[in-house]
């Protein structure tokens, strides 16, 4: 055990274990309406402990019991219902309420995660704005000392401990003393939904709101650029799938099988054992196993986690023993184009962003232009390290529509990508890798389905630069889908088959956007 790796009595800060022994119930939430479709049952089935209901993060844990657990099978299409789509959407945001949080689906995700509550709240705000104020507040309580917000904040139930346990975040001694939190971060979406709630509110109101929220952006921007830009090239590094938000997307799971992957999970490949290890998956009990990651992506995931966690989550340790860390397209576009969000934010209060700051996001925006590749004709993640790019397909590469900053004409060639019926133009677009990648499953997860949040990314870089149309027609392709299927977390793009968790909140809340901001 390395010196970091101490068990969580030996390595709590003052206050966390009242934390994790506190036995704090959550807000009562009202019974979901009834026109709202029925979620998947499996922990009500014979045979499923209440440890079955340990959630995503807890998927795979080997120190589970090794009795066989029942597996998800592909659920029924949610039954028909006289609700309109608001009507549905809102119900589900309700019943997925917390309190002071939504979590993205019940039984699978019972906590916090990052850029799910900014989407959430997106769609919040044109039903209940001071909900949405509070779904943005409620994440500040996660934010660490250094400034990083973490991709999830637990439930601090006594059933989730384990959860809490696989993190571990008391190691570092700038995680917060009153929550337990994970120890990376995901795309950082907040400056955007701090934005669009404040153009709910009226001019007063609006600047008490950003007064609010922009010193945790401050910080939160600030952080990204001092930690995660090491080399300071205007690019973020990430260091695990996870912080992309876009788990197994392939780039991503090439690198981590090519650089971290350790002796005793190519020992599972080479001797074939993933079914058994299947066994002590607890997201498969929600979710059929070709829909969500394969094994052996699990088991490397876990590993690359607990790496990070023996570093106490330090970047610049993680960096001097690890060539895994990637610059990833999305997180980067996302931040390009929270940083104009950031600006326009502190220009409303008539306060400067601090110089060093502002020379940053002067430097993102032309860093970007060096994940362009000419002979491709489009734009890629990169290693960190070699500075290689990473050419495997994803719906990565549409992304920079969104950051907003690349010239009209490369925003034209991305749009011809879009278009493509062998790439992005199947039924039901955007697959989250095009059609015509040897990656490509309609059903896995992030290697094909169709998502609301990464269509409604893309939908406002389309209005951004014009492409109104296009646009449009992806609000409709968007809508028509959840309209036919429900409020998967995802769908086959072909069909719009609902894939993944049922009555997934974030589904719900950008289809409230979708219907209200036309
Ligand atoms: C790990 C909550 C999260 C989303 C991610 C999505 C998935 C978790 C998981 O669920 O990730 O963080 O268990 O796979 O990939 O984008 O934020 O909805």
């Amino acid at each position: 055990m390395s010196e970091s790796e101490t068990q969580p009595e030996e390595a709590t800060k003052s206050g966390q274990p009242a934390l994790l022994e506190r036995p704090e119930k959550p807000e009562p939430t009202e019974e979901p309406e009834s026109e709202l479709p029925e979620p998947p049952k499996a922990a009500e089935e014979p045979g499923l402990s209440a440890e079955a209901e340990a959630p995503a993060e807890a998927e795979f844990e080997p120190e589970a019991e090794a009795a066989p657990t029942p597996q998800a099978e592909a659920e029924p299409e949610p039954a028909p219902t006289t609700a309109s789509l608001d009507e549905q959407a809102a119900a589900i945001l309700k019943a997925n309420d917390r309190g002071d949080y939504t979590v993205p689906a019940e039984d699978l995700y019972p906590h916090q995660w990052l850029w799910d509550s900014c989407f959430i709240s997106i769609g919040l705000r044109w039903t209940d704005v001071d909900r949405a104020q509070k779904e943005l507040t409620s994440l500040l309580r996660g934010q660490w000392s250094n400034g990083m917000l973490p991709h999830m904040i637990f439930s601090p139930e006594p059933r989730y401990r384990r959860d809490r346990d696989v993190w571990r975040s008391w190691v570092s001694p700038y995680s917060p003393d009153s929550v337990a939190t994970s120890g990376i971060t995901q795309p950082p979406v907040l400056a955007e939904a701090v934005w669009r709630i404040g153009q709910q509110l009226n001019a007063p109101e609006r600047r008490t709101w950003y007064k609010q929220m922009l010193p945790a952006l401050i910080a939160y921007h600030d952080w990204l650029y001092i930690d995660r830009d090491p080399h300071q090239e205007g690019l973020v590094l990430q260091l695990h799938p996870w912080e992309t938000g876009l788990d197994n997307t392939p780039p991503w799971m090439t690198e981590l099988h090519d650089h971290l992957e350790p002796w005793w999970i190519r020992g599972i490949r080479k001797a074939r054992l993933a079914p058994f290890v299947n066994m002590f998956r607890r997201d498969l009990h929600y979710v059929p196993p070709g829909q969500r990651f394969s094994t052996l992506d699990v088991l490397s995931l876990f590993d690359a986690q607990r790496r990070l966690r023996r570093k106490a989550y330090d970047t610049s340790r993680v960096l001097t023993h690890s060539l895994f860390a990637i610059e990833d397209l999305t997180f980067n576009c996302i931040l390009i184009r929270a940083n104009s969000l950031l600006l326009e934010i502190a220009k409303t209060v008539n306060e400067k962003l601090p110089d060093h700051l502002i020379e940053n996001i002067e430097k993102s925006n032309h860093a970007l232009e060096s994940l362009w590749d000419e002979y491709g004709g489009t734009y890629w993640s990169r290693d960190f390290i070699t500075h290689r790019l990473l050419k495997q397909p994803s719906i990565a590469s549409l992304m920079p529509l969104y950051a907003g900053t690349i010239t009209k004409e490369r925003a034209a060639v991305l749009v011809r990508q879009l278009e493509n019926d062998k790439k992005f133009g199947p039924a039901f677009p955007v697959p989250s890798v095009p059609l015509d990648s040897p990656d490509f499953d309609p059903d896995r997860y992030w290697q094909g389905p169709s998502w609301l949040n990464t269509n409604w990314l893309i939908i406002d870089g389309l209005k951004r630069y014009g492409f109104n149309e296009h646009a449009a027609a992806l609000r409709d392709s968007s809508l028509e889908m959840v309209t036919k299927s429900g409020f998967a977390e995802y769908f086959d793009p072909n069909t719009a088959e609902p894939l993944g968790a049922h009555n997934f909140s974030w589904t719900a809340a950008l289809t409230l956007d979708l219907l209200h901001d036309k």
